[in-house]
């Protein structure tokens, strides 16, 4: 096994490094990721809902979609200095990078887009890297995006070509390859990852693992999520996921795409601290950290950094991919 970089991996061969015995799966992604990476690195994230629910699409596991009963507070789009005095906060917690997540379908040319485009300006000017989740995007949005300062946006696949019209049916896989394609054409970097736990078989998540790893470029960030089960949702039923799953998974992106950010992203409010170092083992480099995820339990900044000074992690500089390119 050696970490270079390609981006024509076989289904056979991803499905190989999946099914490769864990401690040895763990090891070799170990390997790859001390060859690529500063292994002592993380990258620390945090995420904010600026637009709350009534989302008209229908992906089964959200809680803020409007046409499931869940709990959720809806809320129309934030006031741009609230938005910036929660990014102040973030980055006084150790915070470098900072990612709005708004309950849309897609981006529209209006009043409320100007005003993201705002914050964008705004939490950039902080010097946070600038981070946005909001839906299907043209590539002339993705330019505006990029202009106020946008540097990198969040589009996930979820899941395998294959198993996406059992999770929603509102749009298409192709639909949400075409806005990473925009976001890409735009020069931002992209963020693309799933969730497992949806009643998925292995062979999705190694198809999605796949699809990722075969995109022109490997997205710069892979955030992997474990279901947060919502009341309300059709997966709330759901069995939880096995944290040797999300290892499983974290050990294959890394393996295959060694240079990317892979997030350990939703699902650890429910793992111990031996349970997530076992993830930054198999090369997960960033986390979101802060109480809040966009609407479910996250660990707190300061749980995160006792577990940071015991494992002996230190979070990422913003901007650190440029400092290289430049030197
Ligand atoms: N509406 C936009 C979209 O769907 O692209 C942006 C916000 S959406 C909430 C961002 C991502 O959050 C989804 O793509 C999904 O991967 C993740 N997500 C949402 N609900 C989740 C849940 N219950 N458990 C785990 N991940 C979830
Ligand atoms: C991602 O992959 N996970 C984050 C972020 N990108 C936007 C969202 C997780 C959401 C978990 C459920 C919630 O808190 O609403
Ligand atoms: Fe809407 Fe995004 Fe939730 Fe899907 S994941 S229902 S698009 S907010």
């Amino acid at each position: 096994m050696n970490g270079a970089i390609r981006n024509n991996w076989t289904i056979g061969e991803v499905e190989k490094i999946y099914h490769t015995p864990l401690l040895e799966l763990i090891y070799q992604a170990a390997t790859v990721h001390r060859e690529h990476n500063e292994t002592g690195e993380v990258q620390v994230c945090t995420l904010l809902s600026i637009k709350t629910g009534g989302c008209p699409e229908d992906c089964a596991y959200c809680p803020q979609a409007a046409r499931y009963h869940t709990d959720i507070n809806v809320q129309s789009l934030m006031q741009k200095d609230d938005v910036l005095s929660y990014a102040q906060k973030a980055k006084a917690a150790g915070s470098t990078r900072f990612c709005m997540g708004a309950a849309w379908r897609e981006v529209r040319d209006n009043r409320d887009f100007d005003r993201v485009l705002e914050m964008v300006k705004g939490v950039n000017e902080l010097g946070m890297e600038v981070c946005c989740t909001l839906g299907m995007l043209s590539e002339d949005q993705a330019r505006k995006l990029a202009d106020a300062g946008l540097y990198a946006y969040n589009h996930n696949l979820d899941t395998s070509a294959e198993y996406y019209s059992e999770i929603i049916t509102t749009r298409t896989y192709d639909d949400r390859l075409q806005t990473l394609d925009n976001v890409r054409k735009a020069g931002v970097s992209v963020c693309c990852g799933g969730i497992i736990g949806l009643g998925e078989k292995h062979e999705d998540r190694i198809g999605m693992l796949h699809t990722l790893a075969t995109l022109p470029e490997h997205p710069e960030s892979v955030p992997v999520n474990a279901l947060v089960r919502i009341k309300g949702t059709p997966l709330q039923d759901k069995a939880q996921v096995d944290v040797w799953d999300m290892i499983r998974m974290i050990a294959t992106a890394r393996i295959i795409m060694p240079k990317a950010m892979v997030r350990l992203s939703a699902g650890r409010a429910e793992m111990s601290t031996a349970e997530q170092s076992l993830c930054f083992m198999a090369g997960a480099n960033s986390i979101f950290a802060g109480e809040k995820l966009l609407t479910t339990p996250n660990p707190s900044f300061d749980e995160d950094m006792q577990m940071f000074n015991l494992l002996g992690l230190q979070p990422r500089e913003a901007f650190k991919n440029e400092m290289v390119a430049e030197a």
